[in-house]
Parts: C-alpha cells; structure tokens; sequence
C-alpha cells in the first residue's frame, strides 16, 4: 500500500424509524478527537441503494484517500465485525430511505459475484479482541445498503492501490432502548474505528491467523 495521506471514512444516517445510528455518531467522535498528521475526511451517507454508492464513489474521486473504510449499523450483532465479503445482491427486507425495496437484484449488472474486503480484517478482530472490545469476523455484509456500498466502493478502488471495506457496528445503547438488541457504548464503537484505521496503516503482518466459520 502507497504511503497514506488521506483516509475517508463513513458512517449512515439513521433509518427503519430509528433516532441515530450508531455508525454516524461514531464517526462523528473520531473526526470531532482526531489528532493525526494523516487528513481523515468523514461522512455521513444516506441511507439508499440510488444515493449512497453514488456519494462515496464522488468522495473517493474528490479526495484521493488511500485507504477508506465504510461503517454502517447492524442491529442485533453484538459486537464489532469487519466485513470480509460484499455480494453482487440487493434484496431489501425493509424500504430504505427514499422508499426503494429492490427484490433480488444485482448491485451491479456488470459486476462480478462478490468482492473480498481490501482490509486486514482479521488483523483488526485480533486487536480489538486484544483491547477488550467486542468483535468477530463477519463473513458477509448482507444484502441491503451497506452492502450495496461496500460492493461498489470495492468495485471503484479495485485495481488500483486504495485499500477499502466495510465494518458493520452494534447498536448504542440508546438505540437499544426497549429492544432485545445487545448494544455497545459510541465511545467504544468510536474506538474500535480509530484501533482498525491503525492496524490498517501497520505494516501487514505475515501472522495468519483463523477466522473460518460453519454458518
Ligand atoms: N445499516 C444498514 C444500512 C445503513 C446502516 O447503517 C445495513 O446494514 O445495510
């Protein structure tokens, strides 16, 4: 990986009639604290299969990052999960926030099946794991929004040398109220961004490390 001088990195406004969502206001902590030499460009991204893919593709293309990493919310998953894979699908359980529910469609027409994550994601488990936090590997980012982003900001920066992936974060605990949802603190969700963004800037370890699953 080049030198990095920029890094983007996102979160979603909130959606499915909720108040916040964790991955906006977790980002919004690590711009508001962030003390590197390294400019760290934020954004918020709407919550929309025609929107979202649109505006990060535009932020890569006006601030040239060389690495960028995307968040967004998973409700219900109880801890941190680096995302190793985006699916060539949108198949929405739930409108997003201009309406659209697309069933069983590609992201991309012309794309390939899926795309692997461009980060150390099992790296960044380890270390989280390591600072106490919460997380494990996720093997796939679903098929709504996030996922739609994750597939098109893969398909932007493949082939060239930026370096890209998902991480999808719990609820905060105000999200959680009166739901079943487990939920981690934005302070530590903020963290965790902050933890993956530097092991991402490490040198990659040649440690391998398992990650498989069953299901
Ligand atoms: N989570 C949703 C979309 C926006 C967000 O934060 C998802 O996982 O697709």
């Amino acid at each position: 990986m080049p030198r990095v001088s920029t890094i983007l990195l996102t979160g979603f406004e909130a959606f499915d009639g909720a108040a916040s969502n964790s991955s906006g206001d977790a980002v919004a902590l690590v711009a508001s604290r962030w003390s590197s030499p390294i400019r760290l460009v934020t954004a918020v991204l709407p919550v929309a299969f025609d929107g979202a893919p649109q505006l990060i593709g535009s932020l890569i293309a006006e601030h040239r990052p060389e690495l960028v990493i995307a968040t967004g919310l998973a409700n219900g998953r109880p801890a941190i999960t680096p995302e190793r894979l985006a699916i060539n699908l949108a198949d929405a359980r739930i409108p997003d926030n201009a309406g659209a529910q697309p069933l069983d469609e590609p992201v991309d027409e012309a794309g390939p099946a899926a795309y692997f994550s461009g980060l150390p994601v099992k790296a960044i488990v380890a270390r989280l794991a390591a600072e106490g936090i919460p997380s494990t590997l996720s093997q796939t980012a679903g098929t709504f929004v996030c996922n739609a982003v994750m597939y098109s900001l893969m398909r932007t920066v493949a082939g060239t040398h930026v370096r890209a992936g998902f991480i999808h974060v719990p609820s905060s605990p105000e999200l959680a109220v009166g739901t079943a949802h487990p939920s981690v603190p934005i302070e530590t969700i903020a963290r965790a961004l902050e933890l993956a963004i530097e092991v991402c800037l490490e040198p990659e370890s040649l440690e391998r490390i398992r990650g498989g699953a069953e299901y």
